[in-house]
Formats: structure tokens, C-alpha cells, sequence
């Protein structure tokens, strides 16, 4: 019952979504993603069919989830979700590993769920290659894989993926800042990069997206550093980037809302503006609720949202497979522009008018 309800209620607001665009955080596809993916994927009907299903049968369903670690707002709110959907109450039986952001840590872990012989695999790969072997160990154990959030790239031995679009948040990231900048009348741009986790498919889509304009622009990027997606690595970059470009850089992009609470530290510390009113304009991905809190304190100038809740998604997978379908293959989730009436501007990705959300109280108290 409570599956047919969510499948319903998906299936409309994934319609609505196509057409919309922006609504705050929903669980929609990509408004960039294929018609076909976001029409047909989940299925409502596939899944209400009681069928020789183990979980109608009232057999618990067996899941490993090897997580990437806790390093960010955006991987608590992404671990609640899984546990949420994938409770006993649900009918599942999940077995969670927080695999503390150590690639050979994961393989082990995807390693021991197939010598537990769970029924289904989740993994949101740390990086996005080193995969072909081991999927082709769950491959060989009958165990179908679901990854989740980030893309692996060196193998297709998984039955579907469900995450964002990153090389799309970087593209906005960009052409939000040049329509920005040239509502500010600021004709150069030296930009300070501090990118997330080197080689996880989050880092390598939100650089290239944002590379992809200021190459096109002619912008000047200083320096490009990990921060590897925490506060720490965030403020230690930002404290090492105020002392090398004192009075250079008149951007800072951070890959994540927890790297930019620690460069606003650093940024403090040096004596350098940011923000609204600020010297220098802050840009962060995630826009968790503690990101667009900063936007609405006119401390980040823009907040480029990554929807941490693609565990439903997941689930209707899941349900494909168990009564027999074929999911499909990659199902995006929506991904939505956060910014304050100041800096909300018109910007276009590939010819694709955007639309920005006013981050108000209750657009905060909404999210993650
Ligand atoms: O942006 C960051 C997290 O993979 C999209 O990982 C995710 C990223 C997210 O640590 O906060």
C-alpha cells in the first residue's frame, strides 16, 4: 500500500517536475534528464503487482549499502534516507558500511555482502573507476548492484544508477556567475577552486562543467586544491589560497557547503570579504540546510543544490527487479539554483532557460 501510494505520488510529481522545473528539493529527475527516463522510471503499475515478490511472500529483503563515509551534510542526509526506506518496518534487512571515504575499504565491503549472499548491493562508489572485477564478482554470485549518487565509468555491470547530473551543476555554477558578474559590472574574474573528493564522478563533472565556461569566458582560474568534500579540507585549502593569492582572487567556488563553512573560517581569519556584500563572491554545491542558511545570510552568493534523497528511487528499482522488470537504466534526480533576490539572475545551460529559487525560511526549513 504505502509503495503503490509513494509510486503514484512520484510518477505525478515527476510529471509536474518535467514541466515546472523548480519546486525546493523535490525528488524529480533532472529537468535535462531524457523524457523516456523520467516518464518511465518508476514504474507505479510493475510495482503494485503482487507477483511471487519475496517481500509480498513477506520475506525480508536482504540489502548491503556501501556508503561512502560521513564527511558532509549531504552524506548524513543521503545515509538517513537509505535507512528510512530500507527499514525492517519496510520489509528490509540493510546492512550498512561507512566505508570512511577508503576505496580499498569499499571493494572489501562489496566483497563481504557477496559472502553474505544479500539480495541486493548498493554502492555509492568513492571513486569512479576500479569497478569491473568486483562487479563482475556480483555479477557471478546472481547479486544485482544499484549505484547510487556517484557514477562508475569503467564498468556497466549494475542494473541501474540514481544520482545528479554533476557536469550540469558545474555548467551552472558558471553561467550563473558570468550573468552575475555582469549584472555587478565585474569584467575579470580570478577564480579559486577548492574541489571535493579527486576522482569521485561529483568532483570530476561539477570541475569540468565550470572549466567548460571559464574557458569559454577567458576566466582566469588561479588554483584548483581538494578539500576533499569536508569543513576541514575546505578552511585548510582556503588558509593556504589567502596567503599564496592575498588580494588576487575576486572568486572562490567550493564543491560542497561543508568545504565552504571552512573557507568562510579561513576567509575571516585573513581579513577577506565574501558574500552579497562582500569582496569576494562564494559559490558552493549541495545546498543543504545549513548551506542555504549562509545564502540567506548573505554569506554564500549562490547555492547549487545535489538532492541527497534518491533512496525512493533506489527502492522502485528494487521493486522492478523483484517482480521481474527491467529498471532503467540512470534516473536523475532534480537538481534546483538557490540564490536571494540579489543574485537571482537569468542564465541559460545549452540553449536551456534556468529558473533560480529565492531561498526563503520556508524554502530552508523544506530541505535536508
Ligand atoms: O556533494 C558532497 C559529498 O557525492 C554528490 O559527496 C556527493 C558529494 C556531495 O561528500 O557533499
Amino acid at each position: 500500500m504505502k509503495k503503490k501510494v509513494l509510486g503514484v505520488l512520484l510518477a505525478a510529481t515527476m510529471a509536474v517536475g518535467m514541466l515546472a522545473g523548480c519546486g525546493g528539493g523535490s525528488e524529480e529527475p533532472a529537468a535535462d534528464a531524457p523524457a523516456e527516463e523520467a516518464t518511465e522510471a518508476p514504474a507505479a503499475e510493475e510495482e503494485a503487482a503482487p507477483a511471487d515478490d519475496s517481500a509480498a511472500a513477506g520475506d525480508t529483503i536482504t540489502i548491503g549499502f556501501a556508503q561512502v563515509g560521513h564527511e558532509s551534510d549531504w552524506r548524513t542526509a543521503s545515509t538517513k534516507s537509505c535507512q528510512d526506506v530500507f527499514s525492517a518496518d519496510n520489509g528490509y534487512d540493510l546492512s550498512f558500511v561507512d566505508c570512511d571515504n577508503d576505496s580499498a575499504a569499499q571493494l572489501e565491503a562489496v566483497r563481504n555482502f557477496i559472502q553474505q549472499d544479500v539480495d541486493y548491493i548498493i554502492i555509492d562508489p568513492i571513486v569512479s573507476t576500479g569497478w569491473d572485477t568486483v562487479l563482475t564478482e556480483c555479477e557471478d554470485a546472481g547479486i544485482p548492484v544499484i549505484v547510487i549518487d556517484r557514477t562508475i565509468d569503467d564498468s556497466d555491470k549494475y542494473a541501474a544508477w540514481v544520482g545528479s547530473n554533476f557536469k550540469t551543476e558545474g555548467l551552472a555554477a558558471g553561467e550563473w556567475l558570468k550573468a552575475y558578474a555582469e549584472k555587478k559590472g565585474i569584467s575579470e574574474i580570478n577564480a579559486l577552486v577548492i574541489s571535493g573528493t579527486t576522482g569521485a564522478s561529483a568532483q570530476i563533472g561539477r570541475s569540468e562543467g565550470f572549466q567548460e565556461i571559464a574557458d569559454r569566458e577567458g576566466w582566469n582560474i588561479l588554483d584548483e586544491q581538494t578539500g576533499d568534500f569536508t569543513e576541514d579540507g575546505g578552511q585548510a585549502v582556503m588558509e593556504s589560497y589567502c596567503k599564496s593569492y592575498a588580494g588576487k582572487f575576486n572568486v572562490v567556488v567550493c564543491q560542497n557547503d561543508n568545504e565552504a563553512f571552512g573557507a568562510m573560517t579561513a576567509m575571516d581569519n585573513a581579513g577577506v570579504t565574501y558574500g552579497l556584500d562582500g569582496d569576494v563572491i562564494l559559490i558552493s554545491f549541495d545546498a543543504c540546510t545549513a548551506g542555504l542558511e549562509k545564502v540567506k545570510a548573505r554569506q554564500f552568493s549562490a547555492d547549487f543544490e545535489c538532492n541527497p534523497l534518491a533512496a525512493p528511487f533506489v527502492e522502485e528499482v528494487i521493486q522492478t527487479l523483484q517482480s521481474g522488470g527491467t529498471p532503467e537504466k540512470e534516473v536523475y534526480m532534480e537538481e534546483h539554483w538557490f540564490a536571494l533576490p540579489d543574485a537571482i539572475v537569468d542564465f541559460s545551460i545549452d540553449g536551456a532557460a534556468q529558473t533560480m529559487t529565492e531561498v526563503t525560511d520556508d524554502v530552508i526549513a523544506a530541505q535536508y
